[in-house]
């Protein structure tokens, strides 16, 4: 990839290069390429350019040129996301915050961290550790996601049992809107209640409503010791069992599931194997242990799940370095099923709905996918469940996502009727689009459309993505 600005020929882009003298912008093909998918992989990239501003006054004059050229804008983090949420197929300039990934500041008092939004999240995790706090919001993709796409997505992760997702800790935003206005968002306060609250529109607006320019995150501090436990489980009415008894017993920092056929795949990757023999489920769980009385408490909540019959091995992690390697065996699975060019689901139902709403799911899989291979994980403790269908050797893409879009649209009905979301953190981008009315009512998607009018009226940021 260049880094070098190559010679502008497209008159509109000389006009921006112009009036942003120290604006970088990249036009070679691999640049378009790098800049104009994300990890869906579906789409062939097709971006006008790149523009990577290093100042949020540079954002702001790109936001007017656009609105000016009627030329449309991808705002782009690290581009993992899943959704189509970050693709550029058609034409459009590409604003990548990456290299605007600097810690502006750490408020002791207000315990607050503000950064830039394309700082990657494990960037925000160590900053926050050095001053002996964390930042909880957590998942696989911390090495390459940044915190703007975080907001856009209003991303969960693994810690969300007990922290929350990404909402609940932006202090404050610092944003350009689609018309190009300047908004300060809530300034870091705690109380606020002078009228509507901005920042929670944008967060998991997914880039339709403003480019998010500063951000400050709450930080906490770091949770007590704990202890992580891998638990094999005969069946799915067990998962429900075991996460009623663990939650009851204990104080869960997470509770993640994976099936057997999951852990295959990660094992073919590399993972190590931590229980002998294989299970239909598998969960990882990470809870407070402060000291042996609370270890005790979690041995016999283990004891007691064998004895009903809802657990039947397990594993303790003995050190940090077999902690890690049991978290490998959950966090490893979406690496290690790429190469399958898997179609994602990525549902969510309240939790008191899941035994019910799984069974009816497992049925319409099984029926609808008889000869693929489908693979179940994810955040059970939250309600929240992934699918990944892997593509058959065989089978051509565009029939491979007819019939997964056809599943799709009986899995939406299915989620409509346990009152659950065909996304519950990865957003809704271009994949889930046509299902976007099975979660929200006609009402609330004509209001949506409205919200964003206001925010950008000429329809410049993420045309295409969330709705049309
Ligand atoms: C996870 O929980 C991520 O690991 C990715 O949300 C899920 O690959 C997926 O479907
Ligand atoms: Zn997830």
């Amino acid at each position: 990839m260049s880094t070098q600005a190559t010679p502008l020929t497209d008159p509109r882009l000389a006009e921006l290069a112009a009036e942003c003298p120290a604006l970088r912008l990249l036009t070679e093909p691999g640049d378009l390429e790098h800049y104009g998918r994300d990890w869906t992989r579906r789409w062939t990239p097709a971006p006008l350019a790149i523009a990577l501003p290093a100042a949020a006054e540079e954002v702001q004059a790109i936001v007017r040129w656009a609105n000016r050229q009627q030329i449309a804008i991808v705002p782009s983090g690290g581009r993992t996301g899943l959704s189509g949420g970050a693709v550029a197929a058609q034409g459009e300039l590409v604003v990548s915050l990456e290299r605007m990934n600097r810690v502006l500041g750490f408020d002791p008092v207000d315990r607050t961290l503000t950064v830039q939004p394309g700082i990657t999240l494990q960037a925000v995790h160590d900053a926050a550790r050095e001053h002996g706090l964390i930042y909880p919001v957590d998942f696989a993709a911390r090495g390459s996601c940044s915190i703007g796409g975080n907001i856009a997505t209003n991303a969960g992760g693994i810690r969300v049992i007990r922290y929350g997702n990404t909402r609940e800790w932006i202090a404050g935003l610092k944003a350009v809107s689609g018309a190009g206005e300047w908004l300060e968002l809530n300034r870091g306060l705690i109380k606020n209640s002078s009228g509507y609250d901005f920042r929670h529109l944008l967060i998991g607006s997914e880039g339709t409503l403003g480019i998010v320019v500063e951000a400050t995150l709450k930080l906490t501090d770091p949770p007590p010791p704990s202890q992580t436990m891998l638990l094999a489980l005969p069946d799915m009415d067990a998962l429900m069992q075991v996460f009623a008894l663990f939650r009851a017993r204990l104080s869960l920092q997470a509770f993640e599931f994976f099936t057997d056929i999951a852990q295959k795949h990660v094992l073919a990757h590399g993972a190590q194997r931590a229980i002998d023999g294989d299970y239909p489920y598998y969960v990882v769980t990470e809870f407070d242990a402060v000291d042996a009385t609370a270890m005790d408490v979690a041995l016999s909540a283990f004891e007691h799940g064998m004895e009903q019959g809802w657990i039947v091995d397990g594993v303790i992690a003995q050190s940090e370095a077999q902690a890690a390697a049991l978290w490998r065996l959950r966090e490893g699975i979406t690496e290690s099923l790429a190469p399958h060019r898997p179609y994602k689901n990525d549902i969510s139902v309240r939790i008191g709905a899941v035994p019910a709403f799984l069974h009816e799911m497992q049925t319409l899989l099984s029926h609808e996918y008889p000869d693929i291979e489908v693979v179940w994980f994810g955040h059970i403790g939250d309600g929240n469940l992934h699918i990944n269908v892997l593509k058959p050797a065989a089978l051509d893409d565009a029939a491979f996502i007819a019939q997964c879009e056809h599943v799709t649209k009986l899995l939406a009905a299915t989620l409509r009727r346990h009152g659950g979301s065909i996304s519950a953190e990865h957003g809704i981008g271009l994949v889930k689009k046509p299902y976007l009315e099975s979660t929200r009512g006609e009402a609330e998607i004509a209001l949506m459309r409205q919200v964003r009018h206001v925010f950008d009226p000429r329809g410049i940021l993420n045309p295409g993505k969330l709705f049309d």
